[in-house]
This record gives structure tokens, sequence and C-alpha cells, in this order.
């Protein structure tokens, strides 16, 4: 139902971008999708609709925070000015930088922009969308001559065919995927061709599926390329008129040696099944992500995808072309205002013009040169020193960039660190010298552009808690501090965006794509949304480059000669096993928000590692079994989950964990910072590991109202939210001989009660406090692991009649379900799978009747076919 007082927002997650109806609640907020924004048409995932779950004030940073004392902000803000132009007058500009994120409003990321590269000097600014979009905006910029999205949504209910590429989208843009599927069921003419090293839950919904070798999409696109030019599918018209080159020197692009199956790694008539369906199908959008941005050759890859569009002139018009899913909510918008180190502002470069005309429209004092140091480059120089005060905003890099161990000695080596934030405890506050407390999503006000281009309001819903202020104003007052009060006397948010727009238009007409002009003098409160550029005519535009009009000097576009090339990475015998990483459905990055949401944990509750049966069976491996996994650059402790739907010899992690939900599962620390030599994006797909078995002593669940967080080295621990406790895993490899010993030294002193049976490795314990349960702990032999679901209820429902049945062992014996695989239906894991070997379940249909796990939303269907192959290989 939607609350007449309902304001109109955009959720904080995922680069889909939804409109958002928030209403302030008693105990927060409600959230419903806005019926009306042209992203979601009132549609939510788990992850949006669980957005009031996590606006708690539990765990936020309120206050400014200088060398772990409280201070006020003019403290704060004088020592970040004292750092920041003390370290400029000793050792130049360059020696301090900024991090950002594309979690940062467009507001906030124009006045960071502004400061440094304008007013400041320097170029060292950069942005956690280095790791996420800047081998696409590399691509685009190669083939067209700027980092223009050339479709829209739209185009996913229009095309014949949809060709996904290194995307979960599934998981990771499910609205647009749910958009996608309906498409397909009122079209069921409609193909999906899905091109991912592991099946998905995305691949599993798929008409084909290719599972290709990682790495290899290049070869793949340029076979592709080969098989539309032999086959006719050459548009010479669109070519003569709109692309540079000749037909003959782009077929040369798409040479290789040796047949695209082989490099792939896939069936030959597999692949020339696709070939044929892209041939033969006028109407295709290709759309790719993380698979092929993260990638050494990540930029080669958006341009193999390109080329085969331009080839055929199938290109912004409607239902065809390249779509790149952005992941942020304001990826795009960064982007925009040029918070990546090697873009200037409003689309533009670092060549004379334009800084000419970008320091003339800021009467900037201090124009950067040069590109400054892209995020991997950036923490290297860090770590060497060379950067003297480094302000990080809306960004945990300490466990979200590779070679994460390096990352956290150059923050505990860097003079000064300040870092903004909205929670208090994370890997990267944790380092800081200076914290500075954020507004966050319901409290901030400003624009984000999702990956259809598309500018929305993020308005302000909840009250601004404790000292917490945006960072657009906290950056303006490091401005002020610098000398530059004037540059940034903004009065809010609407004075910085309408100043974004004018830049946009000023000395442009036509020569940029990105122009926002005609949004400079509109009322920002009532700011619809609208995809850029936004001329004249201020209706904004869905498609550009149907009719050509390429932002190259002679209006032409590029195809771009590109060659396959492995990952950088090498496997050896030590390290036989290649490493995937990427998301999971109901988490966000790093945990500080989603984390909160008892709902959104159940669904993988604890760090794991998924990994082929055969590669399990070869190194002695269990369903469940802890294991670590080890690269040159560090290690992780992870639980295995057995998964027909990798490829033997790789496994896959989530990227999720840290140091503040789990003992040592931080999977940026294994892999190698290689990163693509034209867009700098690190390889976060691709590493080198060895995976081994732990032998473990015990394993235990504890259930207590504070999380504990402070386990000593030798315990292996995770924690997942509750209803009002969390829920720790723990195991360890040592025995442990007086357990009562145990609870008072790490969970401290209190009225315990407990139960012993050592012949089983049994032990329970309960902690009461103030006549209220406090903590739970229940010990078991390995594999023998209580499931946490059923003590749970003793901390929601009515406390026990008698003390002791808080260690009774009724309805609470069986194992761990595991992780919940139907979450309508609180389905775990291991249910399942016994079922399916217990009953002799064959189909979904069979497991539903069985156990009602899939029969209402279906989202887990991939996830039960999956396992239905593991019990019956
Ligand atoms: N639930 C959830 N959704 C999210 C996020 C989140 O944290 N959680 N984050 C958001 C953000 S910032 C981003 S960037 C997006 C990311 O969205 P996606 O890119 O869809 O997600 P990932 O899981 O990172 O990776 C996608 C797929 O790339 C595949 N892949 C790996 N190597 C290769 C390869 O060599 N070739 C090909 N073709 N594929 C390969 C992986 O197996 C994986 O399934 O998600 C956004 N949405
Ligand atoms: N192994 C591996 N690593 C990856 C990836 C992968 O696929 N595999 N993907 C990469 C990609 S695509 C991305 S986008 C990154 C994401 O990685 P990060 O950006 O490091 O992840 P987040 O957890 O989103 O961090 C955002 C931080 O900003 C805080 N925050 C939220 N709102 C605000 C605000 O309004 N203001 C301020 N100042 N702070 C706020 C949050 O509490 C949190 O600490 O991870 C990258 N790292
Ligand atoms: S699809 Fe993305 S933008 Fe939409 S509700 Fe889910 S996380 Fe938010
Ligand atoms: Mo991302």
């Amino acid at each position: 139902m939607v609350m007449a007082d309902a304001i109109r927002t955009t959720c904080p997650y995922c680069g889909v971008g939804c409109g958002v109806l928030a209403t302030p609640a008693a105990d927060g907020l409600t959230v419903a999708g806005d019926p009306t924004h042209p992203a979601n048409f009132g549609r939510l995932c788990v992850k949006g609709a669980a957005l009031g779950e996590t606006v708690g004030l539990e765990g936020r940073l309120l206050h400014p925070i200088l060398h772990g004392r409280r201070v006020d902000w003019n403290t704060a803000l004088d020592r970040l000015a004292d750092e920041f132009s003390q370290a400029i007058a000793r050792h130049g500009a360059d020696s301090v930088a900024f991090y950002v994120s594309g979690q940062l409003l467009t507001e906030d990321y124009y006045v960071a922009n502004k400061l440094m590269k304008g007013f400041i000097g320097s170029a060292n600014i950069d942005t956690n969308s280095r790791l996420c979009m800047s081998s696409s905006v590399a691509g685009h910029q190669r083939a067209f001559g700027a980092d223009t999205v050339p479709g829209c949504y739209a185009d996913l209910d229009e095309a014949d065919l949809v060709v996904l590429v290194g995307s979960n989208a599934a998981w990771c843009h499910p609205v647009l995927f749910q958009r996608l599927q309906a498409a397909r069921a009122q079209r069921p003419e409609m193909r999906l061709v899905v091109i991912d090293p592991r099946r998905t839950a995305t691949a599993e919904a798929a008409d084909l599926h290719l599972a290709l070798k990682p790495g290899s999409d290049v070869a793949l696109f340029n076979g592709l390329l080969r098989h539309l030019s032999a086959a006719g599918c050459a548009d010479h018209d669109f070519l003569s008129a709109h692309c540079a080159g000749s037909v003959e020197a782009l077929a040369e692009a798409g040479l290789e040696p040796g047949p695209p199956a082989e490099a792939c790694d896939l069936d030959p008539g597999d692949l020339v099944r696709f070939y044929d369906w892209f041939a033969a199908t006028e109407k295709t959008v290709t759309v790719f992500s993380q698979g092929v941005n993260q990638s050494s050759a990540g930029t080669d890859k958006v341009n193999a995808i390109i080329n085969c569009h331009l080839l055929t002139g199938r290109i912004g018009r409607p239902g065809m072309g390249p779509l790149s899913f952005t992941g942020q909510p304001n990826a795009m918008g960064g982007r925009e205002v040029g918070g990546l180190a090697n873009q200037l502002a409003a689309h533009m470069g670092f060549d004379e013009t334009s800084r000419d005309r970008v320091g003339r429209f800021w009467r900037a004092p201090a124009m950067a040169l040069r590109p400054g140091l892209k995020a991997v480059d950036l923490f290297r120089a860090v770590e060497q020193g060379r950067i003297k005060a480094l302000w990080i905003m809306a960004t945990n890099p300490a466990v979200s960039l590779p070679d994460a161990n390096l990352v956290r000695q150059a923050l505990d080596h860097c003079a000064f660190v300040a870092v903004s934030d909205c929670m208090a405890d994370t890997d990267t506050t944790r380092r800081a010298h200076l914290l500075l407390p954020a507004l966050t999503w319901a409290e901030k006000d400003g624009t984000v552009t999702n990956s259809e281009r598309r500018i929305s309001r993020q308005r302000p819903v909840l009250p601004v808690p404790g000292e917490a202020r945006p960072d657009w104003w906290m950056i303006c007052r490091l401005a002020e501090r610098l000398g530059f009060r004037e540059a940034f006397a903004y009065g809010g948010p609407s004075d910085i965006f309408a100043e974004h727009a004018r830049l946009s238009a000023f000395e442009n007409d036509g020569a940029r794509d990105f122009d926002i002009g005609a949004l400079a003098g509109i009322d920002y409160d009532l700011l619809a949304p609208v995809q850029w550029p936004v001329r004249a005519d201020a209706s904004g535009t869905g498609r550009l480059f149907g009719q050509g009009g390429f932002f190259h000097g002679d209006g032409r576009a590029r195809l771009v000669a590109v060659r396959n090339r492995p990952p950088a990475s090498e496997l050896s015998p030590a390290r036989p096993l290649a490493l995937n990483t990427g998301r999971t459905r109901d988490q966000w990055h790093t945990m500080t928000r989603t984390g909160k949401a008892p709902r959104l944990a159940a669904h993988a509750p604890e760090p794991w590692l998924a990994m082929h049966p055969a590669d399990a069976a070869r190194l002695d491996i269990d369903d469940g079994a802890t294991v670590r996994v080890e690269s040159d650059y560090g290690r992780a402790l992870l639980r295995v989950t057995l998964d027909s739907t990798q490829r033997a010899g790789e496994v896959f992690a989530p990227m999720h964990w840290n140091d503040q939900f789990a003992g040592q599962a931080v999977i940026g620390k294994l892999l190698a910072s290689n990163t693509d030599p034209l867009s700098g994006q690190p390889e976060l797909k691709f590493g080198a590991v060895r995976v081994d078995p732990v032998p473990l002593a015990w394993e235990a669940v504890l259930l207590s109202r504070r999380p504990v967080t402070d386990w000593p080295a030798d315990i292996i621990w995770s924690r997942a939210a509750g209803e009002g406790h969390h829920i720790h895993r723990l195991a360890g490899v040592k025995r442990i001989e007086n357990w009562a010993a145990w609870c008072l030294r790490h969970l401290g002193e209190g009225v315990w009660l407990d139960y012993q049976d050592r012949r089983i490795g049994l032990y329970r314990a309960a902690k009461i406090d103030d006549e209220r349960l406090d903590a739970l702990l229940f010990v078991a032999a390995p594999g023998r692991r209580p499931d946490p679901a059923s003590l749970s209820a003793l901390f929601t429902g009515p406390a026990p009649r008698r003390r002791i049945e808080l260690l009774a062992g009724g309805g609470i014996a069986g194992d761990d379900r595991g992780p919940i695989i139907c979450a309508c239906h609180q389905i775990g894991r291991k249910t399942i799978l016994d079922a399916i070997t217990g009953q002799g379940l064959g189909s979904i249909a069979d497991i539903g009747t069985a156990l009602r796990a899939g029969t209402n939303c279906g989202s887990c269907v991939p996830e039960l076919q999956n396992l239905l192959g593991l019990a019956r290989p």
C-alpha cells in the first residue's frame, strides 16, 4: 500500500536504479517500489525490499573521531585541512589523494573532483568504479570517442535475442532480470544466451549457456565477428557512413590462431548455434558486466563485443546494441563528473582544450596537468610513502581491493588517513586517523545515474542522526580551509547540480555526449527521472548512435582490432585451481548495511567456496568441510559447498565477508593486483590458489545479544544477523578441555548454566543476564553442528518455563539445515539434499510436493536444480 506521505527516492544498491517510495515509520522506514519510476515500474528485489531493516542507527558513526577520541567538527576539519595543506606545501600537490566511490551522489562527487583537479592541482582522485566500470569506460571511449551507453532498458523488452556476458543478472540486477523474464514470457520466441564459466541462476534460465574458459571472451567474440563477416551480415551502408577503416581491416581484427571453440573450451556445436542465432537476429542486445570488465583484458573484451554490433549496424535502434550493466547506484554519475583519475569533468579528458575550458569555467587556480594515479597504483603509492594524506569516502578498500593485505599495510603506514563513512567499524575505518560521520541513504539528498543514463533523485526521508553530515558539505569545508571559499560556497546540492549541468553544456554544441544543460534551471526538488543527454528539449534521450553521430573527431566509430590473451595469473602445481569471485544474491559488497538484516543473512549465512564435486573428491573434501584457500598473496578459511555448476578446476568465492563478519574470509587478500593495461581495472575474476581441508576438533554455534568479533587467531568464526541477536558459527582445530573456562574467557562473567557429554564431544551452555537469555553456546563434534535457526526461537519466542530447557535437545538435535535455499518457506540446503536422496525425489516438482521449496517466488529453482544434480550425478 502506498502511503500518502511517501517520499520518492532511489534505491542505494545496484545500478538498475529502482524508484522507491519511502515512508518514515515508528521503527524506521517502510518502503515500496515506485510504480511511476521507469527503471522498475513498482518492482523491488529482496535487497530493496529489506531497506527498512538496514536504516537503524546500530553501528553508525555519529560524531567525528580523531585518533580514537570524539572531537567536534571544527577540530576534525581543521586537522584534515592541516594535514592536506602541510603535505602539499612540503611534497607538492601529488602527495595527497582522494579515493572515492560510486556510492557517492553526483553532487558529492562533483565537488570532490573540482577541489582535487582544479584547486589542489593534482588528479589523484580515483574511485572504486575503477574496480567496477573502468574497462567499459575505456572500451566505449575507444569505440565511440566518448563514454556513451548507447541503449536503454526498453531494448530488453524489444530484443529477439539477449546475450548476457559475464553477468549474473538474476542475482545482481534482479529487477532488470525479472523484466527480461517477463518479456520472454510474453514472447516465447525471444532467446536468452548466457556466457559465464559458471552455471549461475542466470545461466539456468537461458536457452543456451556457454560455460567458456575464464578469460576467453575475446576469442569467442572475435570468432563471432569472423562468422558474421563470412555469413554476409556486415551492414556496409552503416560501416561506410559511420565507421572508420575498411571492412577487410576489420575482419582482420577477428583473426585468432585456431578455432574459437578450442580457445574457449566449448562444444563447437553450441558455439555455432550461438553464432547462427546472432547472425540471424537483427534485434540483438549484448549485456556485459563484471565477467567482462574485471579482467586484465577487460577493455579488449568490451571492444570485441562492440565490434560485432558495429559490423552489423545493430546499435542505438530499438531492441539492439551493446549495454553495460553498471554495478553501483551512481557508477554512471561518477563517470559524468570525472571521478576517475584519467577523466576531467563532464566527460572531458586531459587534452589541452578541455583543461583550458574546465579551468576557465571553474576559475581554477591550479588545473591538474595530467591524469592521476588509478586505484591499484594509488594504493601502491600509499604503501611506498608517496601519498602523505589520503581521504577515503564511501568505500571499503581494505576489503574490496585486490592484494588486500598490501592495502592494509599501506593504510597502516600512511602518515594521515581520513575516512568518511556512515558506519563506525569497518576494516578501513579501523585503519584511519580521522573518522568523519557521513549521512547515508534515506538521509542524504542529491542525484544518481543508472545504467541507462537515467538521472534520478535520492531524497531525505529520515532526520539527520547525531552530527553526521553529507559528503559534499565536508569537502566544501575542507576547500574553504584550503583557501577556496568562494568557489565552494554552495547552499546545497541543488546549487552543485546546477553548476554541474552548466559545465556539461559549456562550449559544447553537441561535440560532447554528456550534456544536461537543460536541467541547469529546473526546480531540483521536482526533478523527475530523465535520461541524458538532456539538451534544449528537456525530455531526455533514450538511445544514441542509431544514425551514427559518434564522438571521435571525424564523427565515426572505430572497430578495434583485439587479440585474445589469457588471464595474468598463472596456474601451477602449487596453485592449481582458478579462483573466480563475485556476488551472492542477498548481500551488498562488504556487508556494512545488508549484514544488519536477518532476512538477508539466511541465504548465505557464512563465507563459502563453491567447488566442483570432482575436485573435492580428489582433495578428499566433503560438502560443508572447512578449507584453507591459499594464494601467493594471502589465505582464507571458508566452508565448501559442492557445486556442479562450477567447471572442474575452478572455484568461486563471494567477495562480501570482512573482519567484522568472519575470522579469515577477505577474498581480496587472495587476489593479485594485475590490471588491464588500458583501464587499470584489476582482474578480480581470476586468481591462482590451492585448497586444503582443515581437520576440525569441534564445531559450535553461539547465539548472543552482542556481536563477538575479537576471537583468537586459532578460532574459525563467522557471524550473521538474527532477530535481536547474532548467530556465530565457530570451529577449532584444537580440542578444548575446559569449556566452562573457555566460556568465561570469551563471553564474560555472568550466570552460566551448562551441560556436557564428553563421549560425543557435546557441550551446551547458556548465560543469563538480568533474567534474560544473553548467550547460548552449543558445541558438537565436527559435522554435527546444530541448526541455529531452531535456537533462534529462544531469543525471539517466550522464555522457557524452566531454565534447564534452554539446554535441552528437543527439536535441536538435528544437524544444521545449512543455508536457506528457499527463502519463502525457509527450507535449508541439507534438508533438501536429505530429502532428494532419502525420498528419491527426481524433479523440481517432486521437491515442491515433498517440502514446498521452490513453490512460491521460484527464485531458488536454479539452486534446487543444482542440488538435484549433486545428489544424483
Ligand atoms: N546481490 C548483489 N547485487 C549487486 C551487488 C552486490 O554486491 N550484491 N553489487 C553491484 C555491483 S557494484 C556490481 S559491479 C554488479 C556486478 O554484477 P555481475 O557482474 O553480474 O556480478 P559478479 O558476480 O561480480 O560477476 C558476474 C559473473 O562473471 C562471471 N565471470 C567470471 N570470469 C568470467 C569470464 O572470464 N568471462 C565471462 N563471460 N564471465 C566471467 C562470474 O562467474 C560471475 O557469475 O552487481 C551489482 N549488484
Ligand atoms: N574479490 C572481489 N573484489 C571486488 C569485486 C569482486 O567482484 N570481487 N567487485 C568490485 C566492485 S565491482 C566494487 S563496486 C567494489 C565495492 O567495494 P566497496 O566500495 O569497498 O564496498 P561497499 O561495502 O559498498 O563500501 C561502501 C562503504 O561506504 C559506506 N557508505 C554507505 N553510504 C555512504 C555515504 O553516503 N557516504 C559515505 N561517506 N559512506 C557511505 C558503507 O558503510 C561502506 O563502508 O568491490 C570491488 N571488489
Ligand atoms: S534491483 Fe537493484 S536498484 Fe532495484 S531494488 Fe534491487 S538492489 Fe535496488
Ligand atoms: Mo561494482
